[in-house]
Order: C-alpha cells, then sequence, then structure tokens
C-alpha cells in the first residue's frame, strides 16, 4: 500500500510539473532556421534544409513539410533563407508559420 501511495504522489507531480510548464508559456514551437529548397504551392508543400528542430526531436536535414495554409507559400522560392516554426498538427509534420 505504501508503495502504491509513492507511486501514485510521483506521477502526480509529474502531471503537475507538466501542466505548471506549459502554463508558464515555455515555446513550445521554437523559430527555426532554414533555406527553402523548393515550393510546390499546388500541393502546400515546402522543401526546407532546416537546423535542428527541438519541439519535434528532429536533427537538422532537408524534407518536405506540408504548410498550415497554402498562402503561406507566397512570395518564398527556393534559395531563399526562412525562419519557421513546425508542429505536429493532426499527425503531420507542419510548417505553422514561416518568413523570410
Ligand atoms: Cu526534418
Amino acid at each position: 500500500m505504501k508503495n502504491l501511495t509513492v507511486a501514485a504522489i510521483a506521477s502526480l507531480a509529474i502531471v503537475v510539473g507538466a501542466v505548471s510548464a506549459s502554463a508558464q508559456g515555455a515555446p513550445a514551437t521554437p523559430t527555426v532556421a532554414g533555406t527553402i529548397k523548393k515550393v510546390d504551392a499546388e500541393q502546400g508543400k515546402v522543401t526546407i534544409d532546416h537546423a535542428k528542430i527541438p519541439n519535434l526531436d528532429m536533427d537538422a536535414m532537408s524534407m518536405v513539410w506540408k504548410v498550415k495554409d497554402p498562402e503561406m507559400l507566397k512570395g518564398l522560392k527556393a534559395g531563399d533563407k526562412v525562419k519557421f516554426t513546425a508542429d505536429r498538427v493532426d499527425g503531420a509534420l507542419t510548417v505553422t508559420s514561416i518568413k523570410k
């Protein structure tokens, strides 16, 4: 019984810790630097050679992203240096904001 109580308190502490960390506005989606390799406005996709992305636990690489809104790709072209944020949206890796 004692062990159970200790485990219950420990897991409660983890939950409380997680809640307070997000309540304190820890940046959930840090800004990442990258270079555009290809823009596919029709498909709403963009290839970015990006730096490390801590919130997605991803190392630097070149990859194709979905964009939250194809409008975001207006004015962007291969070779542009960008700053963007990315997150998992409905299970898909998605660029949620991007600017030159
Ligand atoms: Cu990647």
